[in-house]
């Protein structure tokens, strides 16, 4: 049985290994609820079953599933894909699901945080969100893994980026918000995320680009890409509605030194041309508690959102002039990774993207 365990990764020599560490498993969760995806989330299960093969060709993949779209979700994949059922509220595992952390013997533990759908009463995204609370527990427990909870403390994984080498970036506008942590001071936060990621130096940006989604995840901004090394949203449009956030985080990340005392190299990465929007014929269900999404909404798309995954690095496309740009861009990033491109638009008018759908599982 996997067990609780009483102390943090820290204490136990646990960290948070990079996102380019070598993998065992990528996990997903399928998309069903129709007040969040459109006619009845067929489009998004379609747009989330090419993410899960393209990820299944570096690296094998689980995607979990509610009963009632089990025996669907087991037909729409195919059989190399594991599919479990797991209860669940949404779609977003890398927020709900475990942050596995390693240690030099080989072993594996999960991270619980506490999840309160990304702002809980105060501006959560829905109501009630038990079961997504519940997933990070029984992935765990599907894989007979140790974990560690954190009752008083909230946290999502597109919240943080490791380099696996004692640095964690983060944005001030969701750690610090009000619905998550308003108990904690800024020290006691970085005092966390050291104990349970096992680092020595928290980067904060200023602010994320989607404050009203999910407070503004580090995951649309900026991200690790080798130790000493980060990519960072980029446009030199003033007119782009990103336009200030990219200079902010640029300038942030060029003046910041890691934990090892290394100034950071950042990587330009370019915005979408133009904007994913809602279009007004769309079909999702009206529910009180849960935000809507409004004709001519301006979506969250960001080519930031890949996921890195063994020698594989997916990542989202639109339909945009910038497409090929992004892709060309990510590929110098990693010149040893094949870069393979995913039509994910469907996953961004639900709120999100490659990153926040998946949650990799690190080699022990
Ligand atoms: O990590 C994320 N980007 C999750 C966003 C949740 C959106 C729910 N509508």
């Amino acid at each position: 049985m996997a067990k609780r365990i009483d102390s943090t990764p820290r204490k136990d020599g646990f960290r948070m290994p990079a996102e380019w560490e070598p993998q065992d498993r990528v996990w997903m969760l399928w998309p069903e609820r129709p007040d969040n995806w459109r006619d009845g989330a067929k489009p998004a299960q379609r747009a989330f079953t090419n993410v899960a093969k393209a990820i299944s060709e570096f690296t094998p993949v689980t995607v979990c599933v509610s009963n009632a779209q089990y025996a669907n979700c087991r037909y729409m994949l195919p059989e190399n894909i594991r599919v479990v059922e797991i209860s669940n509220d949404d779609a977003w595992i890398r927020d709900c699901g475990p942050t596995f952390v390693i240690n030099d013997k080989g072993e594996i533990r999960g991270c619980d945080w506490s999840f309160n759908a990304w702002g809980g009463l105060v501006d959560g995204l829905y109501f009630p969100w038990a079961n997504d609370d519940a997933v990070a527990q029984k992935v765990c427990e599907i894989e007979g893994i140790d974990s560690y909870r954190t009752p008083d403390f909230v946290l999502e994984g597109g919240s943080i980026h490791v380099d696996g080498e004692g640095t964690v970036l983060t944005t001030e506008m969701c750690l610090l918000s009000e619905g998550r942590n308003p108990h904690m001071s800024r020290e006691e936060i970085e005092d966390m995320l050291k104990e349970y990621l096992n680092v020595d130096k928290v980067l904060w940006v200023k602010d994320g680009i989607d404050p009203e989604e999910t407070n503004g995840h580090i995951d649309d901004v900026a991200c690790f890409i080798r130790p000493g090394e980060v990519a960072c949203i980029w446009t030199e449009d003033e007119n782009n509605v990103f336009y200030q956030a990219c200079q902010d985080a640029y300038k942030t990340l060029s003046e910041a030194t890691d934990a090892k005392g290394r100034k950071l190299k950042v990587h330009k990465l370019c915005m979408p041309k133009g904007y994913v929007t809602i279009k007004g014929d769309f079909t999702i269900d009206t529910v009180e508690g849960t935000l809507p999404r409004e004709d001519g909404d301006i979506c969250i798309a960001s080519y930031m959102n890949f996921l890195i995954t063994n020698n594989g690095v997916i990542v989202p496309q639109y339909g945009d002039e910038n497409d090929k740009l992004a892709l060309e861009q990510i590929q110098a990033m990693f010149p040893d990774h094949k870069v393979v491109g995913v039509d994910t638009w469907e996953v961004v008018y639900g709120g999100g993207n490659i990153h926040c759908i998946t949650q990799q599982q690190p080699k022990a």
